[in-house]
């Protein structure tokens, strides 16, 4: 990477290169932005971000994943403040510049190259490892705790991208540790690491459907929610969100809601409880109880929040009638890209074999398949070795 950023920009001595990972989220779907609980994985496919200062007051961009006619954008530093949304993929790295500009971070002079390995519309959340990456390449060293920074790039999405999504993907993008899922208190920002049991597995399948309607529904999503949030207000005026409802608050004033909205808070309350039970049977190793309860996510998703599509049906189905899987689900924002399945270890490589070739005979597709090893948050790379060959 360091010779292709040389033969790109020229050579530098301060090359210095930052890693921001994707990630699964094992269970806890649609919750961030109802201020509840998700239970996420830093993954070791990541992004990768080359930087070093430049010399003439512009800011310059290249990705090594676009067509060349696509690859470069420079600005003026001057006019960054100025931009508006562009529809484009340069939008996450300029989202970020104006978010640190509004804080009083200085933009410098810089050329960054980009590599990544985070499938694009899969649900793996390569937006926020963009982001993420792109926020260190601009501090470039100078610190920012990191709750701030996970902050910073979540309203970079929401403000210059457009998408009003919760935390979850920026902050475990920066809080992943290795063998560990990351349990995060979306309204205290705080977390718990929780270790994965070494006798399983997690393996995402993505259905190479893009989640193209994702963004217009992932809003009606949040809406609704709202929705819900002022009908329970009416009866319990303490309601700030749905992460303060239980099943037994949201059945009494059900009726006061249209029935959609009714089981779209029904999905966030049980998918609450689901992730404190998950935790809990992993610690006390049930894995059959964590099985269970990523399937009855799964189907929370489908039934009550509608973000789910017949092709990631299909994988959980098939998944469930593989030896050695103990839980599927779809994992994301939905309307198509991954699901994530927990297994045995010793089933995985059957488990590849078995689903693709089940997907392929029903969809005429090949899914791509990713084991989901916990890896360790965003940083600077400190063994080159470590940075994927471009693809
Ligand atoms: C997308 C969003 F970006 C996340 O914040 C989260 O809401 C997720 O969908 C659904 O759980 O990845």
């Amino acid at each position: 990477m360091i010779e292709a950023f040389a033969g790109l920009y020229g050579p530098s001595p301060d090359v210095r290169v930052f890693r921001a990972p994707g990630r699964v989220n094992l269970i806890g779907e649609h919750t961030d932005y109802n201020l509840g609980f998700v239970l996420p994985v830093a993954l070791e496919l990541a992004t990768y971000i080359a930087v070093a200062p430049g010399s003439d007051g512009k800011l310059r961009i290249c990705s090594e994943h676009r067509h060349e006619s696509d690859a470069m954008r420079e600005w003026d530093l001057a006019g960054i403040g100025s931009l508006q949304r562009a529809g484009h993929w340069t939008d996450y790295p300029i989202g970020v510049a104006r978010e640190l500009m509004a804080i009083g971070f200085a933009i410098h002079p810089a050329n960054l190259l980009i590599r990544g390995t985070v499938p694009e519309g899969a649900g793996l959340s390569s937006s926020a490892a963009l982001e993420v990456a792109s926020a260190l390449a601009f501090l470039n060293g100078r610190g920012m705790a990191p709750v701030d920074l996970a902050r910073l790039c979540q309203r970079a999405e929401r403000n210059f991208v457009g998408m009003p999504c919760g935390i979850m993907d920026q902050y475990i993008s920066i809080f992943g540790r290795e063998r560990c899922a990351v349990e995060i208190d979306c309204r205290s920002l705080g977390h718990r690491l929780v270790p994965i049991p070494d006798t399983v597995a997690f393996v995402a399948v993505n259905s190479m459907v893009k989640h193209a309607l994702a963004g217009s529904a992932y809003q009606e999503r949040v809406a609704e929610c709202a929705a819900a949030v002022t009908a329970l207000q009416s009866r319990f005026p303490l309601v700030l969100s749905l992460r303060d409802v239980s099943s037994e608050q949201l059945a009494e004033v059900s009726n006061l809601m249209p029935e959609t909205v009714a089981r779209r808070a029904r999905h966030v309350v049980t998918e609450n409880a689901r992730v404190n039970r998950f935790v809990d049977a992993s610690s006390r190793g049930e894995l059959e109880i964590m099985g269970r309860l990523m399937v009855e996510s799964h189907r929370s998703l489908q039934h009550d929040y509608e973000v789910s599509c017949a092709e990631l049906d299909f994988l959980v189905d098939a998944a469930l009638g593989i030896e050695g899987v103990l839980g599927s689900r779809m994992t994301g924002g939905g309307f198509g890209g991954c699901t994530v399945t927990m297994l045995r270890h010793e089933a995985a490589g059957g488990f590849r074999d078995r689903i693709a070739t089940a997907y392929e005979r029903q969809f005429k597709v090949t899914p791509k398949i990713y084991s989901c090893t916990p890896s360790a948050g965003a940083g600077e790379v400190q063994d080159i070795e470590t940075i994927p060959a471009a693809n």
